[in-house]
């Protein structure tokens, strides 16, 4: 095996680093040094526990610079996505914590405030610095002003008026965003651009431009940027001519904002290119520059931070930078999961650790890849759309055989759902995949461009459920709660990989809109399910919309799940079926039938059911219902109300996520934690069972 990387064997300057202060005692010559350490650092750390690699190798230099620059956290930091900020995390006093990064009780996953006053604000879905970024500008204004007008006036804590929260009147915090090229695609960073410009602000914008998102990116903005970056002449010149301007005195730090807009023009006319898309949106552009180079970060920033106005800086970056297999492969290499350093070799399963064996069954979103790839063989209409997440919702198996027929739009889920909802009018079939935490993003285009026109718009939504190590900010524990109220819309959710093929067969020959949400990992197999004694087997069972599935039909209590957590309700109720007899000293033929619990996958939320819910309501006293998303507004909720309006009086207790944000862990960690896992759920049944 070809050694790639050489480790650095003793760290010269980062183990006294413990705080932004620390950096700043190091003089601008000894940074490049102190960024080989961190690059050190992070790859030997995630190596063994795995993270967002490639995208923090990218931003080592520019962290560096900007904590050196400015005075942090009083100067905010606002991180976009929050997947590159690992430099930020160790310089900011996280560095001996560092190795519980994204575990059960460790270091967050993204940037938090509740974690660390570094962090300025929450990070974790892509695009949303800028706004948030803005905010916190105008915020440090307003507060300035009306703190001085506080002191000013005299008034007092006696006042029946909150003072407003001192501030330090010497200068306003310095806000930065840095934002990904990947996350720029985002409606939503176009929209807090458009806001910076109109506004009066000193925001800086850091666009990390390395020309990827998790996979290649494809899409105008990102050709623009290369052509901005290529045309390396009019940049020198521009730059240039910027700098004997300032020397001029043509252009003036306090002279006003049509100057800026006359020396943007005057840019753009001296060098014969229009103004670029920040010029025109008047805001200050600043680079290319190269962001592996510290010194030139630090020099520049500290050039250009007391420009007043708002201000682009655009750097070039590689992501993966210094760790040449991460380099080279940059979309495997985003959240590679395992590693040797030495080698580059990647263990087996790319971050979902599973005891997974060489015949492990497949992932659910390669269940999904490879029936899109059938069905798009099979009928010309059906395409599929993907928000920048090919690769990982496996849509790239479509796209390696028939690309152009796969579309991926950019980080933007709100254009995804309603870019399908405009090729389903047409009569294009749509599969839109889409992150179950993502979707979110994309509310009100599900409501008013596919569910209120009744669209046939298929959105397969995956990593439903807990996902794990990426936390509060990933799960996807909403999407029942939120998609059941919404008119029209039909709801599958499959148990085992056999019922998502089926449901995406079904849902191509469908009317109107349809989701199928699932969850992140490998799909129970299908053996161990049938060793489970269900009752019929699944291979053969044909799947009609809005017909849930019956596993047991008689017991003590009634458990009525959905989805897959249906598999996991299943080996409880083996282990009880197990324990009870066991137990049970008048063991009988009659008993080992094993009657304790009743149990039905419900596969499809909206429609329900009605003839599972009645046969239930009307057989059985208590009744368990079991999903892996928040119970208000879920399954539970769906039954409660289908028992309220007939009159059905069972005892119903509710399993699921109950009105919290979940936090980080593998999901074998969480679902425990949540007592959602075999035992918990043996746990309720048993209690339910002594009732
Ligand atoms: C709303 C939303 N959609 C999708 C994602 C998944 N995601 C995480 S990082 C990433 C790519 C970000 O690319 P870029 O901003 O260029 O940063 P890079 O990783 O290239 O440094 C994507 C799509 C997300 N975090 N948030």
């Amino acid at each position: 095996m070809p050694t790639f990387y050489t480790l650095v064997v003793e760290y010269k300057y980062l183990n006294s680093i413990n705080s932004p202060k620390d950096l700043k005692s190091l003089s601008v010559d000894e940074l490049p040094t102190l960024c080989d350490e961190l690059r050190d650092f992070i790859i030997q750390e995630l190596s063994h526990n795995p993270g967002h690699l490639g995208s923090s190798l990218g931003t080592i230099e520019l962290t560096v610079a900007l904590h050196y620059v400015f005075d942090t956290p009083y100067d905010k930091l606002v991180w976009d996505v929050g997947h590159q900020a690992y430099a930020h995390k160790i310089i900011t006093g996280r560095r001996e914590r560092f190795h519980t990064n994204r575990q059960f009780k460790g270091l967050a996953p993204f940037p938090t405030p509740a974690e660390s006053e570094y962090d300025a604000f929450i990070a974790g879905h892509a695009s949303n610095s800028i706004s948030a970024a803005l905010g916190i500008e105008v915020a440090g204004e307003l507060l300035q002003t009306a703190s001085l007008k506080d002191r000013c006036a005299g008034r007092s804590g006696d006042s029946d008026i909150p003072a407003v929260p001192e501030r330090n009147d010497k200068r306003l915090p310095y806000v930065v965003a840095i934002i990904g090229d990947g996350a720029m695609t985002g409606g939503l960073a176009f929209e807090g651009l458009n806001n910076t410009s109109m506004d009066k602000n000193n925001l800086l914008i850091v666009l990390n431009d390395n020309n990827m998102a998790i996979d290649p990116i494809h899409g105008g903005f990102t050709q623009y940027l290369v052509n901005l970056t290529t045309s390396s002449c009019y940049n020198r010149v521009r730059w240039n001519l910027y700098q004997l301007a300032v020397k001029m005195h043509l252009i003036n730090e306090r002279k006003t904002d049509s100057l800026r807009r006359f020396s943007n023009n005057l840019k753009s006319i001296l060098t014969k290119q229009p103004s670029n898309i920040f010029q025109g949106l008047d805001l200050r552009y600043f680079g290319p520059a190269n962001g592996h180079d510290v010194q030139g970060l630090v020099r520049i920033l500290n050039e250009i931070k007391n420009h007043r106005g708002p201000k682009v800086l655009h750097i070039i970056t590689t992501k993966g930078k210094g760790y040449a297999p991460a380099e080279q492969n940059q979309t495997v290499w985003h959240a590679p999961g395992e590693f040797n350093v030495e080698t580059g070799a990647r263990s087996k399963d790319n971050g979902q650790k599973t005891d997974s064996s060489n015949d492990c069954p497949p992932l659910w979103q390669e269940v999904f890849g490879e029936t899109l790839l059938e069905l798009a063989k099979e009928d010309p209409r059906v395409v599929g759309v993907t928000p920048a997440m090919p690769s990982g919702c496996s849509m790239t198996i479509m796209q390696n055989e028939i690309p152009e027929r796969v579309f991926d739009v950019g980080i933007a889920e709100g254009h995804a759902v309603t870019f399908s909802a405009g090729l389903a009018k047409e009569g294009v079939i749509p599969y839109c995949n889409i992150y179950s935490s993502f979707l979110q993003r994309a509310y009100d285009n599900i409501i008013h461009d596919v569910a209120l026109p009744k669209l046939h718009v298929v959105l397969c939504i995956d990593r439903a459920g807990i996902v794990g190590n990426d936390g509060a900010t990933h799960h996807g524990l909403l999407d029942l709660a939120y998609l059941r109220p919404v008119p029209n819309m039909t709801i599958a959710a499959p148990m085992v990989a056999e019922d998502l093929r089926q449901m995406m067969r079904l849902a191509k020959d469908f009317d109107g809109p349809i989701a199928i949400r699932y969850p992140r990992g490998r799909v129970p197999s299908l053996v161990e399910s049938l060793k489970l004694k269900v009752e019929r087997s699944l291979e053969v069972e044909k799947l009609k919309v809005g017909k849930g599935r019956c596993l047991h039909k008689e017991g003590k209590v009634a458990v009525i799940s959905l989805g897959a957590i249906g598999c996991v309700v299943e080996e409880a109720i083996s282990t009880i079926n197990f324990k009870l007899l066991n137990e049970t000293a008048t063991l009988n033929s009659k008993l080992s039938t094993l009657n304790f619990i009743a149990h039905w996958n419900m596969l499809w939320l909206k429609p329900i059911d009605t003839e599972i819910l009645d046969y239930v309501g009307t057989h059985f006293e208590r009744v368990v219902t079991v999903e892996d998303g928040e119970i208000s507004g879920g399954l539970g909720s769906a039954v409660l109300e289908y028992f309220a309006d007939k009159g059905y009086t069972p005892h119903v207790t509710r399993l699921g996520i109950k009105d919290s944000f979940v936090e980080h862990g593998s999901t074998k960690e969480l679902y425990h934690m949540l007592h959602l896992d075999k035992e918990g759920i043996c746990e309720s049944l048993l209690q339910e069972l002594e009732m």
